[in-house]
């Protein structure tokens, strides 16, 4: 009976350490496999991210989007091997998330506009060469989108037309900022202006200067000649 008894507890033992060692393989296969897993999603994260950086796309479109995927995938780098899987998953899913989003901004073109002047700074950057902090990078009183956009003139140069007169001076006397010669009688603009004739009457013209070749548009009328300021 007691031979039973001593046969029944060994059993006994043996089976709750054979499951314990069971248990204990087991958990760290999990553990093991999580890792493995964590290390292929981490991987593919910086590939992704990578790729979409390739030309700074990203990080014109949404810089600050892009510091902090950069900031989460340097954190998950130095985190990888530490026994803290759950927080390196969530920063994962995190950098994630945040790819996701810049890739939809991206590719919507909704990207920032640090200076506000309604051309985004990967269009400034890339397309204009104006400058994305600056709204009027030539400072000659138009927005780099208005140059663009509305009046046609270089947002990089003061005087598109060389006339001796800057854009936003000729857009507030009404002149033609792309044509140096706006009423077409062959005195620029600006030697108009210096000279107090109208530049926009064909009638009203400097006494001296440099005249255009013609053709000239006609006067109809007698001619006013004004003399040179100085
Ligand atoms: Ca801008
Ligand atoms: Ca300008
Ligand atoms: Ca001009
Ligand atoms: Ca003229």
């Amino acid at each position: 009976m007691f031979r039973i008894f001593c046969l029944s507890i060994i059993s006994i033992l043996a089976l709750v350490s054979c499951t314990h060692f069971l248990f204990q393989e087991s958990k760290g296969e999990k553990i093991n496999l999580l890792r493995e897993s964590i290390y292929k999603e981490h991987q593919l994260l910086k590939e992704e991210f990578v790729k979409l950086d390739t030309e700074g796309s990203l990080e014109l479109c949404v810089p600050e989007n892009f510091q902090m995927i950069r900031f989460l995938i340097f954190q998950i780098s130095s985190m990888k091997d530490e026994e803290n899987e759950n927080l390196v998953i969530n920063l994962i899913n995190k950098s994630l998330r945040r790819i996701k989003d810049a890739k939809l901004q991206l590719y919507n073109k909704n990207c920032v506009d640090r200076d506000g002047d309604g051309l985004m700074d990967i269009d400034e950057k890339r397309k204009f060469f104006t400058n994305p902090k600056k709204s009027d990078t030539d400072g000659d009183g138009l927005s780099d989108k208005d140059e663009i956009i509305k009046y046609r003139t270089n947002p990089i140069k003061r005087d598109t037309d060389e006339d001796f007169l800057n854009d936003g001076h000729e857009v507030i006397l009404n002149l033609n900022p792309i044509n140096r010669d706006s009423d077409l009688d062959g005195y620029s603009d600006g030697l108009e202006v210096k000279s107090g004739s109208d530049p926009l009457n064909q009638c009203s013209q400097p006494l001296k200067g440099k005249r255009f070749k013609a053709p000239w548009a006609k006067c109809n009328g007698s001619v006013t000649k004004h003399k040179i300021l100085k």
